[in-house]
């Protein structure tokens, strides 16, 4: 049998970690052989909620769970994981500032760096999902320098999937029919959902989603936008944000870096960007990347349109003043 990976989730007493823990502990992240110890870190307010969540994984009887450690001490939290996913976080509340927002999140991610540069299992890979993911993961980097940066990443695939998602409901396929779109830049509303190498399965082949739909209109504007406002519309739709879609999306980010990606399949991450597509380096970005024991690779060499172009350009602009206010927040 193998030895357990521990897997840390932080904000665990929240939405997303109440979807998120279950789906770990039931193999949906690791792959149902692979046995886990869920660590789980909330802030002191919500130490009770957060052992209420531990006796519901003791309840839930998961074969796969071989222990759970639920604390509000970082430290305690931090040691000895292999993987971190970091959904806790200051969350924007009506009328702040994003100054404000930003304040709060950078010193959050700057300690939580620090504990995990020094507690963690060599080799742990880190997934940041709370907003403004880039940013906070880039602080993470900034902060924890002993671990290398192709370890540090930020959740853009709940967009990749939103992307799928749409484009399945608009030609009526199944969306495992679907691949390679690619969402590049932040995830925020300037991120730049891009169909011009997604390609659908059909029985003569693969062929490219642009074909299929026949109407670039719609492609160029209101796919665009459904996707970039989907979190947007779940919170109008549900009154609360996106969470079993967010966990689910964290669970295939993690599982396909881990486990690789399949042959001629691309999948969108915030990595850090070495300047590839002419995105400035030092920045944590959304790339198409394939992944193959254990690391993730940036896809090279897909030829790029001057709408396209824009887009990524925007959004990195974006990406690089978040950058600049989050340095400002410093202290
Ligand atoms: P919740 O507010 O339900 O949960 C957040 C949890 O984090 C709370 O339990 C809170 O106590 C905890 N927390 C706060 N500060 C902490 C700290 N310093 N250490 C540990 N825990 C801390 O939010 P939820 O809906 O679960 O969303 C979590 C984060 O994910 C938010 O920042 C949200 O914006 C972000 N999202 C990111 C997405 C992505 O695709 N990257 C999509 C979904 C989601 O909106």
């Amino acid at each position: 049998a193998k030895d357990p990976v521990r897997v840390l989730v932080t904000g665990a007493a929240g939405q997303i970690g109440y979807a998120l823990v279950p789906m770990i502990a039931r193999g949906v992240m690791l792959g149902t052989d692979q046995p886990v110890i869920l660590h789980m870190l909330d802030i002191p307010p919500a130490a009770e909620a957060l052992n209420g969540v531990k006796m519901e994984l003791v309840d839930a009887a998961f074969p796969l769970l071989k222990g759970v450690v639920a604390t509000t001490d970082v430290v305690e939290a931090c040691t000895g994981v292999n993987i971190a996913v970091m959904v806790g976080g200051f969350p924007r509340k009506e009328g702040m500032e994003r100054k404000d927002v930003m304040t709060k999140n950078v010193s959050i991610y700057k300690s939580q760096a620090s504990a995990l540069e020094k507690h963690a299992a060599a080799g742990c890979k880190v997934l940041v999902v709370a907003n403004p993911a880039n940013t906070n993961a880039l602080i993470l980097k900034e902060f924890a320098p002993s671990i290398p940066e192709k370890n540090i990443t930020c959740l853009t695939r709940l967009d990749h999937n939103r992307a799928l998602g749409q484009i399945s409901e608009r030609l009526s396929v199944p969306v495992c029919d679907v691949k390679n779109v690619i969402i590049w830049g932040n995830h925020s509303s300037s991120q730049y959902p891009d169909v011009n190498h997604a390609t659908v399965a059909t029985p003569s082949g693969d062929k490219p989603v642009r074909e299929l739909v026949k109407d670039d209109v719609w492609l160029n504007a209101e796919f665009i936008t459904t996707v970039q406002q989907r979190g947007a519309a779940i919170i109008k739709a549900r009154k609360l944000s996106s969470a079993l879609s967010a966990a689910s999306s964290a669970c295939d980010h993690i599982r396909d870096w881990v486990l690789g990606t399949t042959e001629g399949t691309w999948v969108s991450m915030g990595v850090y960007s070495d300047g590839s597509y002419n995105v400035p380096a030092g920045l944590i970005y959304s790339f198409p990347v394939t992944c193959q024991n254990g690391e993730w690779k940036i896809v090279q060499g897909l030829p790029i349109d001057e709408f396209s172009r824009k887009k990524l350009d925007l959004t990195a602009e974006e990406l690089s003043e978040e950058k600049a206010l989050a340095y400002s927040c410093l202290n």
